[in-house]
Order: structure tokens, then sequence, then C-alpha cells
């Protein structure tokens, strides 16, 4: 059972608007990829509940270590649409230089470890820093995303384990949203709940509504006050559902039909948490245009000065890797400049 804990009108609201900033900018950049605008794009439609819910449940300080559906974390914190779009276009103003696909978003400044590619590689890393943070006494915690894909893989078990033994301060966040790409979850895994694996590290565990913003919000405040009275990890699995494509690169009509994806489209978090906040007198169909009309400006702005925005230089690849560059590495920037002759 959890104790019930108050959530205020001001993060149900602040809440709502990060999921509806998370949605129109994901829609806004599948577009451009579609046009050939940009390369590549994700999006977190129908899990936003997910990452948003849990990083207000956060504090500041706690480290966040996103696998890539997770955009609506860094908005939470105060990443603006134009930072993020940056990055997208990957330009100069862009948080990690270009030096990665889109939506490997991260940021020193608001404790966001950046996205890598390899799934299930950020769980070991969550459980080192825990445990870091264990020894060095302080009152944060490491909370860690992936999803019910990258609980296959062996880093799931060394990171969770790790953790387990060392009573390190880690939220280990399964998004459970049905798909590995086209892999269904039922593919997987022949258990019925992730979660159940938590009994087998010896650690907190408990399975949750995804796509319930109160609930995922519970859920966080429970498990971080479990980590900070070192009573040690907890391994959360929500349950939520893609309801877009993997990436830009999938086309999901080939494997899954859309019936089932009309059922959790009626189970959409912002939906919910709207009809929520309407019951409450908090929200209604004035503050809403308002909202979309407002954040649509924002990113229509952003994308307009994204496209003004030279692209990363060449060299910012090659740069600040190492202290100094390495004989390799000025290897392979002398052979991509004769590529692009035209930038340096
Ligand atoms: C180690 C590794 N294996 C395979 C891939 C290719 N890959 C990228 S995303 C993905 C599926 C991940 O599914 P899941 O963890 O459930 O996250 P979701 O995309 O559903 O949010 C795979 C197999 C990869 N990036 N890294
Ligand atoms: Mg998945």
């Amino acid at each position: 059972m959890l104790a019930m804990t108050s959530i205020t009108p001001d993060i149900l609201l602040k809440g709502y608007r990060t999921m509806v900033l998370a949605r129109l900018i994901d829609e806004r950049m599948i577009t451009l990829q579609r046009q050939g605008t940009i390369t590549f794009a994700m999006s977190a439609r129908g899990e936003e509940a997910c990452s948003v819910a849990s990083t207000a449940a956060l504090s500041m300080e706690d480290w966040i270590y996103p696998q890539y559906r997770e955009n609506g974390a860094i908005f939470w914190r105060g990443c603006t649409p134009l930072q993020y779009i940056h990055h997208m276009f990957g330009t100069r103003e862009d948080w990690i230089l270009g030096r990665q696909m889109p939506n490997h978003f991260g940021s020193r400044e608001l404790n966001v470890v950046t996205v890598s590619s390899p799934i299930g590689t950020k769980i070991p890393h969550a459980a080192g820093c825990a445990y870091a943070m264990k020894i060095q006494k302080a009152s944060t915690i490491a909370l860690c995303f992936f999803g019910e894909g990258a609980a296959s893989e062996g880093d799931f078990h060394a990171g969770v384990n790790f953790a387990a033994v060392r009573k390190a301060p880690a939220i280990f966040f399964c998004r459970n949203n049905g798909y590995a790409i086209s892999t269904p979850s039922s593919r997987q895994f022949a258990t019925d709940r992730i979660s159940d694996r938590g009994k087998a590290y010896g650690i907190r565990s408990m399975c949750i509504d995804g796509n319930d913003f109160t609930a995922v919000y519970f859920a966080v405040i429970e498990a971080r006050k479990h980590c900070l009275e070192g009573k040690g990890p907890v391994l959360l699995e929500a349950m939520t559902y893609r309801l877009g494509g993997h990436s830009t690169s999938d086309d999901p009509s080939v494997y899954r039909n859309d019936e089932e994806v009309k059922i959790w489209e009626a189970k959409c978090p912002i939906r919910r948490l709207r009809t929520y906040l309407e019951e409450q007198h908090l929200w209604d169909d004035d503050k809403e245009s308002k909202l979309q009309e407002e954040i649509t400006k924002q990113i229509t702005d952003a994308i307009a000065i994204a496209k003004e925005t030279p692209r990363a230089a060449l060299k910012y690849m090659f740069e600040n890797v190492y202290f100094e560059m390495t004989n390799p590495l000025k290897e392979q920037y002398s052979e991509v400049k004769k590529l692009f002759p035209n930038e340096n």
C-alpha cells in the first residue's frame, strides 16, 4: 500500500503542461523528419506520464539516466523548446554539440545523463552512481528509465543485482510499453511482469499504471523515500503503450493491428489527467486552447531559429573526447574533412 501523500494543483498543472509540450514537440519533430528537415525522430506518444510524473517526484539534485523516450524529464526540469529543437537539429547550440543522434539528449546542468543508443547500458551506470551517492552520504538518488526490451539485457541483471547487494539508492523505472521495436513483450519473457523479478533480487518492486500521472508520482515518491531510508533500490514497472512507431525508421502497421492501438488511445495519460483537472475545476477548454496556441508558437519560432543556426562543426566530433586530441582522432578528423572541404 502506498502512503497517501498529497499532490498539489501546481504539480498537476505543470505536469499537464509538460506532457502537452512533449506530445506537441514529438509530433512536429516526426513531421520535420518526414519532410527531410531532420534525420530521425522518436516519440513518447502515450508514455508521457512515465517520464513527467516520475521526474516531478524527484529532487532536482537526483540524477536521471534516460533511455530515449523520456524528453518529458528534461522538459520538467526546464529544458526549453528551443534548446530541445537545437538538439534535434544537431546545431551548434545543441547541448551535446551534434555528437549524437536526435533524441539522445542530456544535460549536465539538469543532472540528466546523455542518452546512448545501446539499450540497458545505463542500468549498471545508475547503480554505480547511486552507490557513489550512498558512500558520499548524499541525500540524493539515481533514477534509471529503460524499456521492457532493455530488461532482457544482461546489464539489467548486473545493475539491479549490484544495487541490491550494496543497497544503493536507485530507482529502476521500467516503462513496459508492450514492444521492443517489433517484438511484443510476450515474445521477450515468459512471466507476466518484470516487477516479479524484484523478489529474485531481494528488493522492493511494484507494478503501476504508467498512464496514470498520480499513480506514477506517488510510486516514485515512495520509492525515493525507501531508497533514502537506506532500504535499497526499488524496481518499478509502469504499464503503458507505445502509441507511435518505434522511431521514424519503423512501420508498426506490419506487426500490430489498429484495434490494439485504439484501446490504448482511450487510455491516453494526457486525456486522463485533463479529465481529472476539469473535474477539479482546474482546467477548461479556454485554458486548453491558450496552452496549445502558446506551445505551438514556441515550437514554430524555435524551428525557424534552428533552421538558421549552422550545424555543429565537424571538429566537435573529435574535440574534447580526450583532454588532447589523440593521433588516431586527428587522422579521422582529416579524413572526414576531405569529404566536407567547406566545413571545419
Ligand atoms: C544493446 C542493444 N541491442 C539492440 C539495440 C537495437 N534497439 C534499439 S531500441 C530497441 C528496442 C528497445 O525496446 P525497449 O527497451 O522496450 O524500449 P522502447 O523502444 O519500447 O521504449 C532495440 C532492440 C540497441 N540499441 N542496443
Ligand atoms: Mg518497450
